[in-house]
């Protein structure tokens, strides 16, 4: 049998950012609770956690690699929320958030999960924001938990 290697969803002890865009507010909100909740659930104590707030998506991947620079953190949960409009100005923010987001973390040597929304309506971010298709906030909190367990067991070997 091959030796596996994986993170466990334990957050005790672990300290997480969590840098948020302000864009489109009332999604945003809900994403930043559905990563709260998350951590608490998985043992994450509220002073181990610090929501760090920027202007929008195209923001975030400056504010993580900020937050990274500035160290003290175990993990960073990025969150955002982006809905299409008449222009092709979502295309342009969507590709450059995502991609500095990614880069951040490899470049840190940090993670650093993704939690952004890129939706073409309303309806679809209230879908994704913790209804009918879950929270992806929460969802991008437990990928931090699990990469910074996973680091751990690489660290460890
Ligand atoms: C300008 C802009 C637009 C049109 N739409 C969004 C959006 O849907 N979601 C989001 O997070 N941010 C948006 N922004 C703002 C940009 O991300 C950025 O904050 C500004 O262009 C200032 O640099």
């Amino acid at each position: 049998m091959p030796k596996v290697v994986e993170g466990s969803l334990i957050a005790t002890g672990k300290k997480f950012a969590i840098v948020a865009g302000r864009w489109n507010g009332a999604f945003a909100e809900r994403l930043i609770e559905g990563a709260l909740d998350s951590l608490r659930l998985h043992g994450a104590r509220d002073e181990d956690v610090t929501v760090y707030r920027c202007p929008g998506c195209f923001e975030l991947g400056q504010a993580a690699a900020k937050v990274a620079q500035a160290g003290g953190h175990d993990a960073i949960i990025c969150l955002g929320v982006l809905i299409r409009g008449a222009t092709p100005h979502f295309d342009y923010i969507a590709g450059k958030a995502t991609a500095d987001i990614g880069s951040v973390g490899l470049e840190r040597g940090l993670p650093v999960s993704y939690g952004v929304l890129t939706c073409d309506t309303q309806a679809q971010a209230l879908e994704r924001s913790g209804s009918k298709v879950g929270n992806k906030g929460e969802e991008a909190a437990l990928a931090a938990i699990e990469m910074v367990n996973l680091y751990a067991q690489i660290e460890a070997q």
